[in-house]
This record gives structure tokens, C-alpha cells and sequence, in this order.
């Protein structure tokens, strides 16, 4: 059951396995993968799809005819294998013309190059059949507020997110958009740093029943935060369009390690909820179960696939591990006894006016305070329960 196929809905950026492992103190450690041995690889290794930026297939330099030809090269693999292609991506960050930023550059033409190279993009995934396609921010951002004036910042980065849904409507696309929060790396400060910041810009957009998030495991970690709360809000405003999933040790450097070889119990209560939905009830997610990690820089080609292989072993895994938990009957009874499927219901009588909830003595004068306060939370129980079911110890 944990051999990966199609059906699990996988995929890989073409970054990922392609990364050639420079950082900021040391070159490539591997050579360029072509991309279309990548899909024949992925394909191999049981996946359903590859997600791409431009510039992962298009060198930035690339002449009309040569774009064309790494299209259809592409292409023919995706025919060849069976791969789909649900999300694509724009790189606004490698080049030096977006060392200020792209959509929020301080050079309006560099704003404007931007949405021309992302509306290219744009087109490339409609013609391969993407749904969904996400924006990450990596040069929107600074290093000191001398320099950016955030409020005007937002305004543009909203501007140019809106341009580019209607673009995609003018087309006649069924696209929807996906933005991607991080804190901070390559910028000292990005701008939409975490998902709730993502959010709230999403409520001030023209289109923003056409926008949601594509937030990642190790993003939200760099910033001490809860994954899986994070997740539960996108969930619960109906925006978690797309994801990320790979691993994180806490705040420090974007790690991108295999998913599940960060936080694992968060891995785990991530998975349960992707594939469950809410302890009480409510939506699972429906998209592509995406992975956006790095091999370690110390390991060969072998390494590569390997570790590919292993962040959807991993799920899978948590998976059975989620299942089990779910199926529990004693962890089924202590999420009643805790009333912790109980908080689903709502807290009003169904037809109850504010006026019977102020008339209502049980709820407050005959209520037992101190009954209620010395009452335990049975917390512990169920966590000692998942640990159990993680270690397959049930
Ligand atoms: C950086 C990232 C990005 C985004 C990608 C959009 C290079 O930390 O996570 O990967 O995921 O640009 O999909
Ligand atoms: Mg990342
Ligand atoms: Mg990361
Ligand atoms: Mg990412």
C-alpha cells in the first residue's frame, strides 16, 4: 500500500529533483537534470504529475524557436508517460532584474516586465492543461524600510495579482490562481510572510473568489508557526487551492528536506487532515498532493531519486498511520468523551434568539463554574493515542 501510483496524485517540481544544489556558500554539486529524463523518472517512480516555473523548461535567454522546442520536447514526454501538468509557476526571482522585486519592484518597467513574463506563463499553463497557478513572492519584499514603501507595495502586488486573473479570464482559461507565503529568504523580509498574512490580502483583491493560497510545510515553520492550524484556516475559507509539502526544523533557513523528515507528528495530524478532513467534520482537500523539497546537497543522481521516492513513501505511510487512528474505536470514543467532535456544534440552540441565550439561567446563574474549570481536558490521552498509532504501536 505504500508503493505510489497515479491515483495518489503526486507530483514534483521540476525544481526539486532538478536542483543542481548551489547555496549561498557553495556551486552546484550536480549537474542539470534534462527535464525530459525528470519526467520519465517521476513517471517511473509512480507519480501523477510534474509542475514547472518557466525557467525550469525555458532558459530565460531562449529564442522564440528554441522555447518552442523545449515545449514540445516537454510535451512528448508527457504524452509518452502519462504525467499531467495541474500547476505551473513563474521564476521572478533568479534573474537580476528582480533583485527589488518583480510586482513590487521600485522600476515600474521591471513591474511591468513581470506581469509580461508571468502572462506568457500564464498562456503555457492553460495550454497544458493546468488548473491552478501559483505566484511566489521571493524578491517582493527588503532589507531595511528606508527603502519600501509597503503600503504601496501591497497596492502594486494586489494590482498585478488582479491583472492577471482577468488576463486569464479574457482569455477564456479556467485558472485559478495560488499565492505561496513565505517569511523571508532570499529577502531579509518578504512581503505576505505567512498564511494568514496571505489572507488578508486575498480579501482586499477585485478577484479574490479567483485567488487562494499554495502555502508550504517549511514556510510557515521558518516562522515557529502550526502547519497544520494554518491549513485548517485555508481549509475553512475555502482557500487551500495547492500545497507544498516537504520538512522543516523549526525557524532557521528554508530547509525543504523530504516531507515527514521535519516535524513528523505535524506531518502526521497534516495528512490526517488532507485526507480526513477536520476531527469534526468538514472538507478534505481535493488537489494534487505536490512536493517542493530539495535532495541534500551531498547526495548523487541516486540520492535524487531516492529521495524522491521516499516523500511519497512517507505519505503514504502517514497515511495508513491516519487511517488506523481514525478507525480506533478507542481514539473515536475518548474525541467524543473530549468533546472534541462536539465542538462541531453550534454553540446557539438551532431557531434560539440572542434574547432565549440571555433568558437561559443554565447558562449562566445555575452554571457550575467550578465544575466546569476542574473539569480535564483528556488532551494528553489522544495525544498519546496518535503518538501510538505513528509508531504503529496499536
Ligand atoms: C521557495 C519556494 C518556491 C515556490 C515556487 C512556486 C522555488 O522557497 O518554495 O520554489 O514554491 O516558486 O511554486
Ligand atoms: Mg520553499
Ligand atoms: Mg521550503
Ligand atoms: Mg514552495
Amino acid at each position: 500500500a505504500a508503493q505510489p501510483t497515479p491515483a495518489d496524485r503526486f507530483t514534483f517540481g521540476l525544481w526539486t529533483i532538478g536542483w543542481e544544489a548551489r547555496d549561498p556558500f557553495g556551486d552546484a554539486t550536480r549537474a542539470p537534470i534534462d527535464p525530459v529524463e525528470s519526467v520519465h523518472k517521476l513517471a517511473e517512480l509512480g507519480a501523477y504529475g510534474v509542475t514547472f516555473h518557466d525557467n525550469d523548461l525555458i532558459p530565460f535567454e531562449a529564442d522564440e524557436d528554441a522555447r518552442a522546442n523545449h515545449i514540445a520536447r516537454f510535451k512528448k514526454a508527457l504524452e509518452e508517460t502519462g504525467l499531467v501538468v495541474p500547476m505551473a509557476t513563474t521564476n521572478l526571482f533568479t534573474h537580476p532584474v528582480f533583485k527589488d522585486g518583480a510586482f513590487t519592484s521600485n522600476d515600474r518597467s521591471v513591474r511591468r516586465y513581470a506581469l509580461r513574463k508571468t502572462m506568457r506563463q500564464v498562456d503555457l499553463a492553460a495550454e497544458l492543461g493546468a488548473s491552478t497557478f501559483v505566484c511566489w513572492g521571493g524578491r517582493e519584499g527588503s532589507e531595511t524600510n528606508a527603502a519600501k514603501d509597503v503600503h504601496a507595495a501591497l497596492s502594486r502586488y494586489a494590482e498585478a495579482i488582479d491583472t492577471l486573473v482577468q488576463y486569464s479570464l479574457d482569455q477564456g482559461y479556467d485558472l485559478k490562481f495560488a499565492i505561496e507565503p513565505k517569511p523571508n529568504e532570499p529577502r531579509g523580509d518578504i512581503l505576505l510572510p505567512t498564511v494568514g498574512h496571505a489572507l488578508g490580502f486575498i480579501s482586499m483583491l477585485q478577484h479574490a473568489d479567483r485567488v487562494g493560497l499554495n502555502p508550504e510545510v517549511g514556510h510557515e515553520q521558518m516562522s515557529n508557526l502550526n502547519f497544520v492550524d494554518a491549513i485548517s484556516q485555508a481549509l475553512w475559507q475555502g482557500k487551500l487551492f495547492h500545497i507544498d509539502l516537504n520538512g522543516q526544523h523549526g525557524p532557521k533557513f528554508d530547509q525543504d528536506l523530504v516531507f515527514g523528515h521535519g516535524d513528523l507528528i505535524n506531518a502526521f495530524f497534516l495528512v490526517d487532515l488532507l485526507e480526513h478532513g477536520p476531527l469534526g467534520g468538514g472538507p478534505t482537500y481535493d488537489g494534487p498532493r505536490h512536493f517542493d523539497y530539495k535532495p541534500f546537497r551531498n547526495e548523487d543522481l541516486t540520492g535524487v531519486w531516492n529521495s524522491a521516492a521516499a516523500n511519497m513513501r512517507t505519505y503514504l505511510l502517514l497515511k495508513e498511520r491516519a487511517q488506523a487512528f481514525r478507525a480506533d474505536p478507542e481514539v473515536q470514543a475518548a474525541l467524543s468523551e473530549h468533546g472534541v467532535t462536539g465542538l462541531a456544534q453550534p454553540t446557539l440552540n438551532e431557531g434560539e434568539s440572542i434574547a432565549d441565550l440571555a433568558a437561559d439561567r443554565s447558562a449562566f446563574e445555575d452554571f457550575d463554574v467550578a465544575a466546569a474549570a476542574a473539569k480535564g481536558s483528556g488532551a494528553v490521552r489522544l495525544d498519546q493515542l496518535a503518538i501510538e498509532h505513528i509508531l504503529n504501536a496499536r
